[in-house]
């Protein structure tokens, strides 16, 4: 759905759209064509400090209302999510490039999380822990933090902004959504359903823009917390800006070197197919994608011959077309960032094994000549233990694959996996369940998968990384950590007071 060029559209701030201060505007470009979809208002620092405002205005409002009321607004989005699923599906294949039943999942993992979320209104929310002391009440009690600044990427437009605000706005916080530049159109969808939905104004607020707009969000002291999605750079940036400003918190969940390990007791048939889901799904560009095959040597030719032949062959094309595989990447800085690291790889001492990097023009759909298609590009490259190979280290968010062959048991194998400065997610491939524990507990990520691709994660599992990957969970379940706060509440039913640890509640005076 392209919407007419002359419309420009607008801010969504205190519950309606209007035109921000600034006099720039972008378009947002379907990356398979390099057609326009739309033109938007470029958000500027003031269109944010008043979203700030609305948002803050419309605070102590929408947290004295219930959970249960405030699940309502977020229940007419799902069906409407619902209802819609194959046309928004669409709306975010034409804008991201991901092929159309990733389009659709997209969608369909929205509305899972605004289902979790509205359910979890009717759920209890706290604990009743017991005390030392007969008569004491003792509550952990949840307050929403406030209101909720959420950045969120281009690659999952819809399904990440509800992973950062269905539950914050359920718990009664407000929020200040800035969605990536790459796609804006989602942005106004999802705008133009939340006010659909009639949710009160200030309580939802979006501005369409870049990284200044963003760092506003993050600098400004009338935010109580930020939810970020994307970029390790930038995450940790947020992070350490945010540690300096008291009383703000923020939860981060950026990319990852993500690893399959194949042992030598693999099932190969598993391996093969976990392994070309992990590193081609959304062509390569999802935060938990595997761009590291870690193989014992036992399996290794084997694996390698059966692999190699499907990446020469993974279909690249239209990503409307449902009997494709692999769209474009998003943009071409990005196709410039494959082709500098696949070099890289290559001045690293890697063998090439397959190199679709630049497409045959005859694989290029009619059409689609302007867009920005890469295929595969795979090659094996001695693991070093002095870690000074970047090309199997460093994230490049592409179809960037590096075969690993290693030798020896499962302490070898982790160790491998263990040795990149990310830990967001990883698979293991092995029948046997002692390989398959010792993994479990040693590899250093937030999801970890046995038998499975290391993508696919559903809303109510928690979605986090260690190391440089995160340093919360911005999403999905456990994203009621980051939106709430904890009240330890005690209340005393005696007359007396007693406390606890033994200690003395008399008080003595000189005389
Ligand atoms: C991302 O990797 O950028 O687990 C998000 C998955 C999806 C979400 C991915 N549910 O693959």
């Amino acid at each position: 759905m392209s919407r007419e060029s002359t419309v420009v559209h607008q801010q969504y701030i205190n519950g309606e759209f209007v035109s921000g201060t600034g006099d720039e505007s972008f378009t947002s470009e379907n990356p398979a064509t390099g057609e326009t979809l739309g033109t938007f208002e470029r958000g500027t620092t003031a269109d944010i400090e008043r979203a700030i405002e609305s948002a803050n205005a419309a605070f102590e409002e929408w947290r004295n209302l219930s959970h249960i009321r405030r699940a309502e607004y977020l229940w007419e989005i799902y069906h409407e999510l619902k209802e819609r699923t194959d046309e928004l599906g669409e709306i975010v294949t034409k804008e991201c490039g991901k092929e159309i039943s990733e389009g659709r999942a997209d969608v369909v993992e929205a509305a899972h999380m605004v289902e979790w979320a509205a359910g979890d209104a009717r759920h209890p929310h706290g604990d009743v822990v017991p005390s030392e002391i007969p008569s004491k009440d003792a509550y952990m009690r949840r307050k929403p933090v406030g209101t909720i600044g959420c950045i969120t990427p281009w690659n999952f437009p819809v399904a990440i902004p509800f992973w950062h605000m269905a539950v914050a706005l359920v718990e009664g916080n407000t929020v200040v959504w800035k969605p990536a530049e790459q796609t804006p159109l989602c942005g106004q969808v999802i705008a133009e359903m939340f006010d659909a939905a009639g949710i009160p104004d200030g309580v939802f607020n979006m501005v369409q823009g870049f990284g200044d707009a963003g760092a506003e969000i993050v600098d400004s002291a009338a935010i109580d917390s930020v939810l970020f999605t994307g970029s390790a750079e930038v995450g940790h940036e947020i992070a350490g800006k945010v540690a300096q400003q008291p009383g703000t918190t923020c939860a981060c969940e950026m990319g990852g070197k993500n690893a399959v390990l194949v042992t030598e007791k693999a099932d190969l048939d598993i391996a093969v197919h976990s392994a070309v889901m992990s590193s081609f799904k959304t062509t390569g560009q999802r935060c938990v994608s595997s761009e590291r095959l870690i193989v014992h040597e036992d399996v290794y030719d084997e694996f390698k011959s059966r692999y190699v032949e499907l990446a020469e062959n993974v279909a690249v094309g239209n990503p409307l077309a449902e009997d494709t595989f692999m769209g474009p990447l998003i943009e071409e800085r990005q196709v410039e960032r494959f082709v500098e690291y696949n070099q890289l790889a290559r001045d690293e001492g890697a063998t090439v094994l397959v190199d679709r990097a630049e497409l045959d023009p005859a694989e290029i759909p009619d059409g689609h000549e302007d867009g920005n298609w890469v295929g595969p590009f795979v090659y094996e490259i001695d693991y070093d233990d002095a870690g000074e190979l970047r090309s199997i280290r460093e994230e490049v968010f592409a179809p960037h694959v590096a075969l690993l062959k290693y030798s020896g048991d499962i302490e070898r194998g982790v160790e491998i996996q263990n040795d990149t400065p990310y830990g967001l997610a990883g698979a293991i491939i092995s029948e046997d369940y002692r390989q398959i524990n010792y993994y479990r507990d040693h590899a250093e990520v937030g999801l970890s998968y046995g038998n499975l691709p290391c993508i696919g994660a559903e809303v109510h599992l928690p979605f986090g990384g260690v190391k440089k990957s995160g340093n919360g969970y911005p999403s999905a379940r456990e994203v009621i950590e980051a939106v709430t706060e904890r009240t330890a509440w005690t209340l005393n039913n005696s007359k007396d007071i007693e406390m606890a640890q033994g200690l003395s509640a008399d008080i003595t005076t000189d005389n």
